[in-house]
């Protein structure tokens, strides 16, 4: 193995299990018990460490599993102002995505606190002027197996000049291990999602999902009549921790997600590039599904979304939990 990239495991007494590798924070695998009791990887990932290094599997800027950052999600016009000071970022086309070309899902990160099996932190700090950000950034990202089966992932950051940030995680879950998502039973508890222009960036525009092909507050599947496939961001409820369901019939596997964020994206590739998968696993059109607790996309340009820059002796926090149980 590279001698930088390290792998670290953290298991609970119900045999729940997860890798992550401090490239990128990336989880790389979540297994954790069906109906029978057999582990079942719920998250995708590579074959082998090694492989998220090399540049077929980057070249497809896919995030398998990672930490995005300094600020996940789009920015438009390549760009954004704090006070009379504009900063120009990494773009294509104008538009800035994930934290640029290099964004914290490319970085070693250190290792800074390990409890056996129990959690992880890893920290990164990000330079003054990298990727075009304002601000040396610590970013602290800790993981931690809790005893009720949830992964918790909490993200901090603390700056040295006023600079936007929006951290969050990249896991695509299919609660079978293999195949499709279309199957699955999703419930969001969202009631508008944020309009978006051709390049996928916010118009600024909140519109209501009330029986809408967005409109997921009553459990249904995925594949229904009106799927097309997401990649939207849902707003959240203030005073709701618990945002999202995902249940597979075939495993039983139920996941819930909660966290402390004003929005979710909420993501479904329709394909994987060719690339060989853990456990040889084999997935068809629609193979998984990404729930991205965060920030809105794009608001350090939108006076109208919630604040998104982060100033000197603030603390950003960012909790997520995946939480997994059975049901018949
Ligand atoms: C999500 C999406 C993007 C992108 C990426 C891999 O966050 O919003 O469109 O394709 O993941």
């Amino acid at each position: 193995m590279n001698r930088n990239l390290k792998l670290i495991t953290l298991k609970n007494s119900n045999g729940v299990e997860v890798d992550i590798i401090n490239f990128g924070c990336i989880i790389t695998s979540l297994r954790v018990p069906d109906k029978e009791g057999d582990l079942v990887n719920v998250v995708v990932g590579l074959s082998s460490p090694e492989d998220y290094l090399k540049k077929e599997y980057q070249s497809k800027a896919i995030y398998l599993g990672a930490t995005i950052g300094r600020y996940a999600g789009r920015i438009s016009s390549g760009s954004f102002s704090i006070d009379e000071n504009k900063y120009n970022l990494q773009n294509e086309n104008g538009v800035h995505l994930h934290g640029g070309k290099e964004g914290f899902d490319k970085k070693i990160w250190n290792i800074e606190d390990y409890k056996e099996n129990k959690s992880v932190t890893f920290s990164y700090l990000s330079k003054d002027g990298e990727e075009g950000y304002p601000g040396n950034l610590k970013v602290k990202a800790t993981f931690e197996l809790l005893k009720s089966n949830s992964l918790k992932i909490t993200y901090k950051a603390e700056t040295d000049k006023a600079t936007p940030v929006n951290l969050t995680t990249h896991p695509y879950f299919n609660l079978n291990g293999r195949g499709s998502i279309l199957k699955h039973d999703l419930e969001i508890l969202s009631d508008a999602y944020l309009e978006v222009d051709k390049h996928l960036v916010p118009s600024g525009k909140k519109i209501g999902s009330k029986n809408t092909r967005f409109d997921f507050n009553e459990k249904s599947k995925i594949g229904r009549k009106d799927f097309k496939g997401l990649d939207d961001a849902f707003i959240l409820r203030e005073d709701k921790l618990r945002v999202a369901t995902l249940f597979s019939e075939e495993s039983g596997i139920k996941m819930q997600v909660f966290t402390n964020q004003p929005a979710m994206v909420v993501y479904t590739n329709p394909k994987f590039p060719e690339f060989s998968f853990a456990d040889n696993a084999e997935y068809y059109d629609f193979p998984s599904i990404c729930f991205e607790p965060q920030n809105y996309p794009d608001a350090p340009n939108q006076s109208s979304f919630p604040n998104s820059i982060l100033k000197p002796g603030e603390t950003y926090l960012n909790e997520i939990i995946y939480k997994f149980g059975v049901k018949s």
